[in-house]
């Protein structure tokens, strides 16, 4: 009769600790060796996330908002700061922009911020900080900001162009205010300069994002360092670099890049450490990872349908006491389009990464639903691929594998 395994033994039943004496496979002992926990629902880094309405963005016309940067609380309102191209045309190739037409969706982009009670309905209280005067530092276009407040103060991380945009190139400027809704006024010169030419981060130094750790500004960035992507060179990584103050001077890490995927990284103070979200890009893109010193980050969790660009609330943001809590909501993007010309708008993304609340619905497995699945339908081109290469037949010639 065959021996039936029941519950009790492995690995139907799975010991806290490696079993000895038990053929285990590469994965079971990754199991153990690598992750922290038996599967998704008990992974502290793992959650799915569910989206909905930021009420409150005017929704008409060819007005694009985008990457937010943190949410975060002055008293008894939520703050949001955002790139805002309001130019009233679309978007026209780079060769054609001029001083009213954009070639990206954040070129001619002011900072604008928002404000409100409950984090779902928002009111836009206009731009927190303009793109400056002609021949003036950051006169093309301000982008992609994030904020931190500091000694009474706050300052806003902007990327910064002083002219037409090509090739994505710009470094990272500061802004500082008396108050969360501005004015804001930039300092006339980079805090964040671009990498050495041909260097990782020698294009552009993207999505600033400042935290308080360990008493210092540990500011991630995303460095560009190609005009073009090869297969040997380091196309999308994240960057550190460190100050004792927000207009600077920071110090890049030696060990940059610190993250070697992600294209707009969100992060927050976790435990002792950090914790990190990348998306899109790299090998390791859609992972949630923690560094326990804030520069060396572990794989954590593996995640999809992440926030594009999102920007959390977090309630500790200033703690700095090495007890980070966790993020439970914030704002991002998804693209959009007006008349058929692209442009993005923010939503409101939720999940369940606080050590302080278990939200029910999102430990649970990967799912999608049809809209989802069928939002990416093959192409004319990429429908006929397969039967002008030599691979399955063309539906006309019946089904089957021919050569
Ligand atoms: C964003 C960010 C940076 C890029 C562009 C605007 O998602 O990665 O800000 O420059 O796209």
């Amino acid at each position: 009769m065959e021996k039936m395994e029941t519950m009790d033994t492995f690995p139907a039943r799975l010991p806290a600790g490696k079993p000895a004496g038990v053929t285990l496979s590469a994965a079971m002992h990754r199991l153990y060796d690598f992750w922290d926990s038996i599967a998704e629902y008990d992974n502290e880094f793992y959650s799915r996330f569910k989206y909905g309405e930021a009420a409150g963005f005017s929704d008409d016309g060819f007005i694009s908002r985008r990457d937010p940067s943190k949410v975060i609380k002055v008293e008894d309102r939520y703050y949001v700061y955002y790139t805002c191209r309001d130019t009233g045309n679309a978007i026209v190739p780079a060769g054609e922009d001029d001083a009213t037409h954009a070639s990206t969706d954040w070129d001619l982009a002011d900072i604008r911020v928002a404000v409100s009670r409950d984090g779902f309905a928002w009111e836009e209280l206009g731009p927190a900080l303009r793109r400056g005067a002609p021949g003036r530092f950051g006169n093309r276009s301000l982008s992609t900001p994030d904020v931190l407040p500091w000694n009474g103060r706050y300052y806003l991380f902007v990327q910064v162009y002083s002219d037409l945009i090509r090739y994505d190139s710009c470094p990272v400027g500061v802004a500082v205010a008396e108050r969360p809704e501005g004015p804001f006024e930039l300092l006339e010169r980079e805090v964040i300069p671009l990498g050495d030419a041909g260097s990782w981060d020698g294009n552009s130094i993207h999505d600033p994002y400042p935290l308080l750790y360990r008493n210092r500004i540990h500011l991630y960035y995303k460095g560009h360092p190609l005009r073009f992507k090869s297969p040997e060179t380091m196309y999308l990584a994240q960057g550190l670099a460190i100050a004792d103050a927000p207009e600077g001077p920071f110090t890049k890490h030696p060990a940059n890049p610190v993250l070697n995927s992600g294209h707009e990284t969100m992060l927050w103070p976790y435990r002792e450490g950090i914790a990190s979200l990348q998306i899109r890009n790299g090998n390791e893109g859609n992972t949630v990872q923690w560094a326990p010193d804030g520069v060396n980050f572990q794989l954590k969790a593996i995640v999809d349908v992440p926030p594009h660009a999102g920007g959390p609330y977090i309630p500790d943001l200033l703690a700095d006491d090495g007890d980070g809590r966790g993020i439970l909501w914030g704002l991002c993007f998804v693209r959009s389009s007006y008349r058929g010309a692209y442009r993005s708008r923010l939503v409101r993304f939720d999940c369940s990464l606080s050590r302080d609340l278990e939200r029910p619905g999102f430990k649970g497995a990967r799912q999608y639903t049809e809209e989802q699945y069928l939002a990416f339908p093959l192409t004319a081109s990429e429908r006929t691929y397969l039967a002008d290469h030599g691979g399955y037949a063309s539906p006309q010639a019946g089904v089957g594998y021919s050569r």
